[in-house]
């Protein structure tokens, strides 16, 4: 795509229409492998916007909750088709903004028309609960209720999947929405709306904003109208978008950060679990809250893990995601990559031992981008902070342990929850570790990445706050249960007292 012309200029979707910000400030979306390409400008919104989106959003639920929940569901179908047919120029478009690999961001979109058509199956199947009641000539049922107008702050690194994890079962629900994508990567939000709006979404369901967090995503929080705020991002900043729904006792969601483990043990597959630890650790150039920073390995096998691990480390070909032999992107801005850049040179004052990369890749094909070599730091204590804190980008710390008992320690022993496996033929060891590792998501033989979307997703501790998404579990955020009874006995009937 020609970068030279002037920059595209996109504007924020309310109520059915693409407008402009009121402050006309604008946020530059930048190719992460090289920033000389811009690809367009995206509104810095501020809390004006906001108030007119959520204005929009309120007007347009008394319609959308009534509208039957099948009819809801027949325009995320027609989505799910545009979204397939369109899946190529929307992933090539997302590498570019994006900077993942472009198989990846294949998947990516592929991950948004699995949640599309999941969610409208979903229309016809929104089961409740009909039950005796305890007392003569009385029915009781629970049906699914809309909570109202949800706010949706969406992270950079799955731009288009996890917009659709939040999007999509909540219109199925028959919530209205206002959307606040990262800055870094609008452009897949925009065309996941351009698609649910050419699918026939009425105006004011789905309105997006364009910003950043302060400007943008706080004016949605404390919000009076916003009742119910799903959020994608880092613990620290989960815990102000907490804080600030706490007063109005807002529903919220939260899906945070990860330190995840790979448990290696010596009667593993070692190859497959090298297979494993490559694509967990260095996918995503390790920019997934599943990602697998932690990798654990039984003494036994220890070595010989450790050097088939760091050839494959070494032998990845990084650079810009659009080019077929690359296999790693560049890290999503420069303020990602200082903090790999800061862990990288932690790490080794914390005396873990760097076998590969340390360091920012610059010159040549990396002039211009966000690189970083993918990293291995072996011989870790499992306390050091590069062990215990979330990185966000290609560097994997390689851990040795004698016993089960021990690994399962490591595993557990970090304030996160989200995701880890474990690689054994021992079926003890696999139902024990599903039974005693303490998060939200574990992998038997198969790597910490690379959830479905018809399952729950979400983890413990710092990871989430005790929600999940994705799959049917997303319905029970984006709705409420309304508990029904009908007395037909025409006499009070009192529950719990007129018993005989
Ligand atoms: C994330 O890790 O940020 O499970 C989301 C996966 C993807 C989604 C990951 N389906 O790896």
């Amino acid at each position: 795509m020609a970068t030279s012309q002037a920059p595209k200029s996109f504007r924020n979707f309310i109520d059915g229409e693409w407008v402009e910000p009121r402050g006309g400030q604008t946020i530059e979306n930048r190719n992460p492998a090289n920033t000389s390409d811009l690809i367009a400008l995206f509104p810095a919104s501020a809390a004006q916007d906001v108030a007119v989106a959520v204005d929009a959003a309120k007007a347009a639920y008394g319609k959308w909750r009534l509208t039957p929940a099948p009819r809801r569901a027949e325009i995320l179908f027609r989505a799910a088709e545009i979204l397939t047919a369109r899946k190529e120029e929307y992933a090539r478009e997302m590498t570019r903004e994006m900077g993942k690999v472009l198989a990846e961001t294949r998947g990516d979109v592929q991950e948004a028309i699995d949640m599309t058509y999941l969610m409208a199956g979903e229309g016809r199947r929104q089961f409740g609960q009909t039950t005796p009641s305890e007392l003569p000539n009385k029915f009781a049922m629970s049906v699914r209720a809309p909570v109202g107008v949800a706010g949706l702050i969406t992270p950079w690194n799955f731009p288009m999947a996890i917009p659709s994890w939040k999007v999509m079962p909540a219109l199925v629900c028959g919530d209205t929405m206002v959307l606040k994508p990262a800055e870094d990567t609008p452009l897949s939000t925009y065309h996941l709306t351009q698609v649910l709006a050419e699918a026939g979404l009425p105006p004011g369901v789905l309105n997006v904003v364009f910003g950043d967090g302060p400007g943008a995503g706080a004016p949605i929080l404390s919000h009076p109208d916003i009742n119910l705020v799903s959020f994608t991002g880092s613990t620290e900043v989960g815990r102000i978008v907490s804080q600030a729904c706490a007063p109005a006792f807002k529903k919220c969601h939260l899906e945070m950060g990860g330190k995840n483990i790979i448990l290696v043990m010596d009667d593993a597959n070692l190859d497959l679990a090298v297979d494993g630890a490559v694509w967990g650790g260095f996918g995503t150039t390790g920019q997934r809250c599943t990602a697998a920073s932690r990798v654990a390995v039984h003494k036994k096998v220890y070595r010989e893990f450790v050097e088939k691990f760091v050839a494959r480390a070494k032998a990845l070909k990084v650079g810009d995601g659009l080019d077929p032999a690359v296999q790693m992107g560049p890290c999503i801005n420069e303020q990602q990559l200082q903090t790999v850049m800061r862990y990288a040179e932690l790490g080794r004052q914390e005396g873990a031992k760097v076998v590969t990369g340390g360091h920012r890749l610059e010159g040549g094909a990396h002039a211009r981008g966000w690189f970083h070599e993918p990293t291995v730091f072996v011989d870790c204590d499992p306390q050091m902070r590069v062990c215990q804190e979330e990185i966000f980008g290609p560097i994997v710390c390689v851990i040795p342990f004698e016993s089960f008992d021990e690994a399962l320690a490591i595993a557990n022993g970090v304030s996160y929850g989200l995701s880890a496996a474990i690689y054994t033929r021992n079926v003890n060891h696999a139902f024990r570790a599903q039974r005693d590792l303490e998060t939200g998501i574990v992998y038997v033989n198969a790597p910490t990445i690379g959830a479905e979307v018809h399952l729950p997703f979400g983890g413990t501790k710092n990871t989430g706050n005790g929600h999940r998404e994705s799959g049917l579990a997303a319905l029970e955020f984006y709705s409420e249960w309304k508990t029904i009874y009908v007395d037909y006995s025409d006499r009070l009937q009192r529950a719990q007292i007129d018993t005989a």
